[in-house]
């Protein structure tokens, strides 16, 4: 059996990635069609050597869609993931719009595939920071149980979409300047003030929120308690932007209710279903986002126990924010939908 499959935001940094993913991995589409704005409409896309033309996304683009893979940003899935529901697609929604809506599951198939199936036609896919972490988290909460977690990003502009890339490309040909740069993209396209992001660090992802923590860091707390199922977790976040053009890495600290050994610690992620253990400091082995990205695991490194409390661990945990972060993940809610006969 074949499907037909929209990508909507087909021409930005997730979904030219979704597109890879399809063709990488080999998903059955019988069709597909590509959808952005009427900026790109008419760029031609290329999808197993056959050349497609992008179209301007209008309600009627989801007739006879099955699967239609969003990343647009969340004011077009708030607008067009009902009408694609509406004529009959399973929308996978790779945007904050849907997240927390208690009718639709939060999905990372590697720890709580079980949700598709409460599935009312939408199903979102989480914020890159958060999949990779509770990827790494899963495995430690199902051997020795997870009271809390204190998590610190170093997160890759290409979180923030094609604009924040170009703008970090053009500030890094001149040194000189980093203090002056100009800047129109981050922290955040529609915030009042945006700062250079090249040769620097910026403690704000998103907007600010009324608690003083930002979006990006209430993603992160919110939709790990979602994601696995525990409302009583302690999730603590701070979101930094580093200048990486790909590939968010993550400081970890958690307590877990068990002591097990560093050894221990490290068998359990070793054995994760798409967690990779890259760690050995003796030889300098441990994860960086240079060399993560492109690829599909989720690398945890660095893992230390805490000095004060037998109970607390440290983990160093690296993914391609657009791969495992995003598109990846998309993909592999469809071919789960597929597999357990779900669609
Ligand atoms: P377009 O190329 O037409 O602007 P990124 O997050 O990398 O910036 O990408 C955003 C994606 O969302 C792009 O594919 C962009 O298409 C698409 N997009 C933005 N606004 C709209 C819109 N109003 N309707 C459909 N797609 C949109
Ligand atoms: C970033 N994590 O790195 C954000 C991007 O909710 O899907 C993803 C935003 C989201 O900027």
């Amino acid at each position: 059996k074949s499907y037909n499959v929209a990508i909507m935001g087909a021409t930005g940094a997730v979904g030219q990635q979704m597109k890879e993913q399809l063709e990488k991995r080999n998903f059955p589409v019988r069709n597909i069609v590509f959808l952005a704005s009427s900026r790109s409409a008419g760029q031609e896309i290329t999808f197993k050597g056959e050349t497609y033309t992008v179209q301007e996304a209008v309600p009627e683009s989801f007739e006879g869609i099955d699967i239609a893979l969003f990343s647009a940003g969340g004011s077009i899935s708030e607008k067009f993931a009902p009408e694609a529901v509406k004529r009959g697609a399973v929308v996978i929604d790779n945007t904050s719009a849907f997240r927390m809506d208690k009718e639709v599951p939060l999905v990372v198939p590697e720890v709580n595939k079980a949700d598709l199936r409460l599935h009312k036609g939408i199903i979102a896919n989480p914020n890159c920071s958060t999949i990779q972490m509770v990827c790494a988290l899963q495995p430690l909460k199902e051997q020795y149980g997870l009271s809390k977690v204190i998590v610190s990003t170093y997160q890759a502009v290409s979180g923030a979409g094609v604009n924040a890339i170009n703008e970090l490309k053009k500030q890094s040909a001149d040194f000189d300047n980093a203090k002056h740069a100009e800047a129109s993209v981050l922290p955040v396209k529609s915030a009042d003030r945006h700062y250079p992001i090249a040769f620097n660090a910026i403690p704000q992802i998103d907007q600010f929120t009324d608690n003083g923590y930002t979006y990006e860091e209430m993603k992160m707390i919110n939709e790990t308690k979602k994601i696995m199922h525990d409302e009583t977790l302690s999730v603590a976040a701070t979101c930094v932007r580093l200048p990486v053009v790909t590939g968010h890495s993550e400081s970890l600290y958690v307590e877990l209710d068990g002591a097990p050994t560093v050894e221990e610690v490290r068998q359990a992620i070793a054995n994760a279903p798409g967690v990779e253990l890259m760690d050995d400091p003796s030889n300098q082995v441990y994860p960086m986002p240079l060399m993560a990205a492109g690829l599909d695991e989720v690398f945890v490194g660095r893992i230390r126990a805490d000095l004060d409390n037998p109970r607390g661990f440290h983990l160093w945990v690296v993914s391609d924010n657009l791969v495992k972060g995003a598109a990846l993940n998309s993909v592999q809610i469809a071919e789960a939908l597929v597999g357990e006969q779900i669609i």
